[in-house]
């Protein structure tokens, strides 16, 4: 889990605090509704999900070729053992669709959107989200 944990970290390090200096970080908003695919106002623990392991898959994906390899992960601060944790197909390059199919991935996320989904009702308004990444930022800190 140590792994994956760091991997997590990484992607609120991205998402939360906008630390990427080439691009401009996006708004609240304009993430919500990237997250919110069904475009129902609200973001399902799926949606969440695919959301931060899209967010995660494109910092860890250096050379964006849309597969990360275990010298990209290790230079992102992942570890070796993390990295063939969720390379189940052992071919030494993460896909997106391996990364959302990895249970210890996934497992990692429940933290996030509890603490996101304040009222527990297992939806995310815009609301929750936008107090989720504020504390997050706190967090980060
Ligand atoms: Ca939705
Ligand atoms: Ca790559
Ligand atoms: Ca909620």
């Amino acid at each position: 889990m140590k792994l994956v944990s760091g991997l997590f970290c990484l992607a609120a390090a991205f998402s939360f605090t906008g630390c990427s200096s080439t691009s401009p970080s996006p708004t609240v908003e304009q993430s919500f509704k990237t997250a919110d695919m069904n475009g129902d106002g609200k973001v399902s623990r799926q949606e969440y999900d695919a959301h931060l392991i899209g967010e995660m898959f494109a910092r860890f994906d250096g050379n964006k070729d849309s597969v990360i390899t275990e010298k990209e992960f290790v230079d992102n601060g992942g570890t070796k053992e993390g990295f063939y944790r969720v390379n189940t197909s052992g071919s030494g390059k993460i896909t997106l669709q391996e990364a959302r199919a990895s249970a210890g991935v996934k497992k990692t996320l429940a933290a996030p959107f509890k603490e996101a989904d304040a009222n527990g009702d297992g939806q995310v308004t815009l609301e929750e989200f936008r107090s989720s990444r504020e504390k997050a930022l706190d967090y980060v800190r």
